[in-house]
């Protein structure tokens, strides 16, 4: 058994019934080690609940598992709370659990966090966090067969759909010798990595691909076109008929270009809330921003959500940017 797992292990083992959770709007990596999650304490003989804050995206709907991903307003929330225990996934920021935070945390019994995102000594000390992992589905397959629980197909793809998506297909900084070796054991036990491709990023909807169109169009260059910035409004989801969701890789495209440094998207969901994400390349840490306005992140990819309207957050954060750009 490795130290390093005891207290997660532990409060697995000691208890039987679990609420997962993630953070909002669910990426590859939430949603992936969710479902691993599950997975491994459904063979542990435990039960649990994966309730989010935000639906899932289509995409990740051909994961076995996936059929027990509920959102808060459409799952009955368990009346003994009090006997459930919380594991919180992929963030540490309690702010970015949505409704979880206020229905479900507080009635629990405990709550324990498994990530990968930078955080605070006091929140590193209670919790499982390893800011060098790519991904929490990494972290979770070291858990997993620690644990002794056999990787079946349902583990092995669900984890493989977080680690590829989180590393951006094994190329963003924190992809190293060790991500490519849980990769091989993926694979050897049978996850195969074009179908996952395929499932990730080639089954899109076409509304998808007119809000990638619509919100390309918004670009705007700054600083001598090295910081790119698109906006996405409500009504840009309403014209294309998709879903706040389906914005969530268009951050990159700009970072395509050799001379983008930083690509910020402002973005509304479907209720008006405005979001700011940042993505930055080389020594730009883009996390100082996002927590000074309440957010959280890594030094290359932050964000947060804003509490001012976008002409003056915009103004903002191109301050806070120009410190990297002097005229
Ligand atoms: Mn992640």
């Amino acid at each position: 058994m490795d130290d390093r797992f005891k207290e997660i292990e532990e409060i697995i083992k000691q208890n039987n019934l679990f609420i997962i959770t993630a953070h909002e709007t669910p990426d590859g990596d939430a949603i992936g080690s969710e479902c691993a999650m599950s997975c491994l304490l459904k063979q542990l003989g435990k039960k649990s609940i994966i309730i989010n804050a935000d639906p899932m995206a289509y995409k990740y709907s051909f994961l076995k598992e996936a059929e027990q991903v509920h959102t808060l307003d459409e799952v009955d929330v368990p009346e003994n709370l009090s006997d459930y225990v919380l594991l919180i996934l992929d963030t540490n920021d309690i702010k970015n659990i949505g409704g979880v935070a206020d229905i479900i945390l507080p009635h629990v019994k405990r709550c324990f966090i498994l990530d990968h995102h930078e955080s605070d000594d006091e929140i590193i000390k209670n919790n499982h966090i390893e800011s060098n992992a790519s991904s929490t589905c990494e972290i979770l397959y070291d858990i997993i067969t620690d644990m002794g629980v056999g990787i079946d197909d349902d583990i092995a793809e669900a984890l493989f759909v977080g680690i590829v998506y989180d590393t951006g297909s094994f190329i963003y900084p924190k992809t190293t010798a060790k991500t490519f070796n849980i990769a091989y054991e993926l694979v050897k036990k049978g996850v195969y990595p074009n179908f996952i491709y395929s499932k990730i990023y080639e089954s899109n909807s076409i509304s998808a691909l007119k809000l990638q169109s619509r919100i390309l169009s918004s670009l705007e260059l700054f600083y001598e076109q090295r910081v790119a910035v698109q906006t996405m409004y409500k009504e840009d989801l309403e014209a294309c008929d998709a879903l706040y969701e389906e914005s969530d890789t268009l951050i990159n495209i700009p970072l395509k270009s050799e001379a983008i440094k930083v690509s910020v998207f402002f973005k509304e969901n479907e209720e008006g809330i405005l979001r700011c994400s940042m993505r930055s390349k080389g020594n730009i840490d883009v996390a100082v921003i996002a927590v000074s306005y309440g957010g959280g992140g890594h030094k290359t990819a932050a964000g947060f959500k804003s509490k001012y309207p976008l002409d003056i957050i915009k103004r903002k954060v191109l301050e806070r940017l120009s410190e990297y750009f002097p005229s």
